[in-house]
């Protein structure tokens, strides 16, 4: 029997071993403000330079060389590496760790797009952008400034890759499911969409809003529970 087509689903949870703070822990704060109050349009426009400072906190953060990728990382690029049927891996991560673990893996997408990179609303250049925004920093490409922006989906906006999801899901056999909280949509409705079609596994520190949905779910942190389940995949299927 071959391998079954896998998607695997990352979220917060997967890069806080590496020193990157979720969004909805105890300290998914930032400022006295929630990540949900900053991550829209709506506070962009109500008060851009406060969202600047968030958005470069955050990107200074991932700058500093000790965030890197963990073992839960290193073993989804292991996977990936000797997968042998199709996969797909969505993260709801703006950090760029998988990047750096499976450095130009064209199975990675980046479902709430990246940290590392800005967008023009005046010309629609995108870019990669590791220093800080301000209403004041000129676009390189037209010149206009104050319209930077991060290159993020933020509450509210779609979704990036939904189309190549959506195929994928079509033929998808197994699922995985690690360091999410199943609270933000659509990522959280992918488990409810594969029942009946995937086998469905969640990998997190305690039961997600939809554990319940899941074949199975093992609790307990991504560095431990990730390596243990890529061993098993690979000598099971590779
Ligand atoms: C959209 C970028 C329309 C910002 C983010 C129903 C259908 C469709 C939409 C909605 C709907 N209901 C509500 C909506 C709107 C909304 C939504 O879902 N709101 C929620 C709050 C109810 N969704 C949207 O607005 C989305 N857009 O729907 O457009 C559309 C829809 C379909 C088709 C076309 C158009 C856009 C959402 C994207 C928002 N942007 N990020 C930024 O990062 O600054 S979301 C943000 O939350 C992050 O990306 C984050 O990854 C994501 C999800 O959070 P988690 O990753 O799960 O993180 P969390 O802290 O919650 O959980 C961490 C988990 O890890 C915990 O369970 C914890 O136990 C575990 N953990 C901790 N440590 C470890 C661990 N596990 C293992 N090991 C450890 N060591």
């Amino acid at each position: 029997m071959s391998a079954p087509p896998l998607i695997v689903l990352t979220g917060a949870g997967i890069s806080a071993e590496s020193g990157l703070a979720t969004f909805r822990d105890k300290n998914g704060l930032w400022e006295r403000h929630r990540v949900e109050e900053l991550a829209t349009p709506e506070a962009f426009a109500a008060d851009p330079v406060l969202v600047h400072r968030f958005y470069n906190a955050r990107r200074a953060q991932l700058a500093d060389p000790a965030i890197r990728p963990n073992a839960a990382h290193l073993a989804l690029a292991r996977l990936f590496a000797a997968w042998p049927a199709p996969a797909l891996l969505v993260t709801q991560n703006v950090d760029d760790l998988h990047d750096r673990a499976m450095p130009g893996s064209p199975a990675l997408l980046h479902l709430h797009g990246e940290l590392g990179r800005i967008r023009c609303t005046a010309c629609g250049r995108q870019q990669a952008w590791r220093g800080d925004l301000s209403v004041e920093t000129p676009c390189p490409a037209c010149a206009v400034t104050g319209r930077l922006r991060p290159d993020i989906v933020w509450f509210g906006e779609t979704p990036r890759g939904l189309a190549r999801i959506e195929q994928a899901m079509a033929g998808c056999r197994l699922f995985l499911s690690i360091g999410t909280s199943g609270q933000v949509y659509p990522a959280a409705g992918f488990v409810a969409a594969l029942r009946g079609r995937a086998e469905r596994i969640e990998l997190n520190l305690e039961p997600s809003l939809g554990s319940h949905l899941f074949d199975e779910s093992r609790q307990g942190p991504a560095t431990a529970l990730v390596p243990a389940m890529v061993e098993e995949l690979l000598a099971r299927w590779a």
